[in-house]
């Protein structure tokens, strides 16, 4: 996958060098190049904006620049696609390259759509995408409806808080989405095992961990863990993320497919229930009439301290 970022911050993203996502560079499973907007700037000042038409607070970024950058970095990834497909053309000897791509662009805004697990994996789909994290109040409107009729532009926010720009925004999606492309994750781990594959832990969240020492500061681990039966275990920590969603995350409870749980799902559920009423700490009710939706999230077992 390519990945272009133009930001007045580049070396905000200097964290894709290192972890999960340096790996994936080193391998070539990811491609990551980094743009300094003011490059495209004309002033000596190296002005990326400007005052707000209609007054009001802060500075918009002028749509002249991120016009001249964004035409500028499609335009090299096409170039540098043509030149990949003539090099593979020419040992195939095979003649006439495939069409170009065109990248997905990914606006982050406070006011975007969110971004899920379920917007993560159709991202890991594509093979390219085009990052434009603004700063001040946000990129002049008119840039989004000039590529809107010539790329696939998306407005996504990570979330209901205010960050000062989109590059935090970029680092999360880019880790969320790469760690996804086959490769990344070891062999050990599979996304088919954590994010949200339609399953049965699918909309729920992750149960408790424990490592050795059996006994830290007087703390044990749980006891079923030391059995090694294996299927008690899993019950086990099926009951911890169900209670542990319950308690946390009633909305996403409530999303679970009544068909996906069984009866011993079921006798959490109402345990919980009892607890909640006796207790009216108003969790989750267990009426799960909603249906189930993909966009859940559940860690990976990631395979490498992040
Ligand atoms: C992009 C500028 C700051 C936002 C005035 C504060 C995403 N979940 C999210 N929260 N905040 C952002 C985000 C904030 C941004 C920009 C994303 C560009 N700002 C602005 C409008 C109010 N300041 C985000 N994704």
């Amino acid at each position: 996958m390519r990945v272009d970022i133009i930001s007045i911050f580049p070396e905000y993203f200097a964290p894709l060098d290192v972890s999960l996502m340096g790996k994936a560079r080193e391998r070539g499973i990811l491609d990551i190049r980094l743009h300094q907007l003011r490059d495209w700037t004309r002033d000596v000042h190296k002005t990326v904006d400007d005052t707000p038409y209609g007054g009001g607070p802060g500075m918009v970024m002028k749509p002249e620049i991120w016009g001249e950058a964004i035409d500028s970095v499609v335009a090299q990834g096409q170039r540098d696609q043509q030149a990949h497909q003539g090099h593979q053309a020419h040992q195939g000897g095979v003649e006439g390259g495939m069409p170009a791509v065109l990248p997905r662009m990914i606006v982050p805004t406070p006011s975007g759509r969110p971004f899920t697990q379920e917007v993560a994996l159709e991202y890991a789909k594509e093979p390219w995408l085009l990052f434009a994290p603004a700063r001040y109040e946000g990129i002049d409107s008119r840039v989004m409806a000039e590529y809107g009729s010539r790329l696939r532009v998306d407005e996504v926010s990570i979330g209901d808080y205010v960050l000062a720009g989109g590059e935090a925004a970029v680092l999360v999606i880019v880790e969320a989405v790469g760690r996804l492309l086959p490769g990344v994750l070891g062999n050990a781990c599979s996304v088919a095992d954590d994010s949200f594959a339609p399953g049965a832990m699918a909309n729920l969240l992750e149960g408790p961990v424990y490592t050795k020492p059996p006994v830290w500061r007087g703390h044990e681990v749980p006891e079923i863990l030391l059995s090694g039966h294996h299927g008690k275990i899993a019950r086990w920590r099926r009951d911890e993320a169900l209670r542990r969603t319950l308690e946390k995350r009633p909305e996403l409870a409530a999303r679970l497919d009544a068909g996906s749980l069984d009866a011993l799902d079921r006798r959490v559920l109402e345990e919980f229930e009892g607890r909640s009423s006796r207790g009216s700490s108003g969790g989750a009710s267990s009426d799960l009439s909603g249906g189930a939706s993909s966009d859940s999230f559940r860690a990976g077992p990631e395979d490498v301290a992040n």
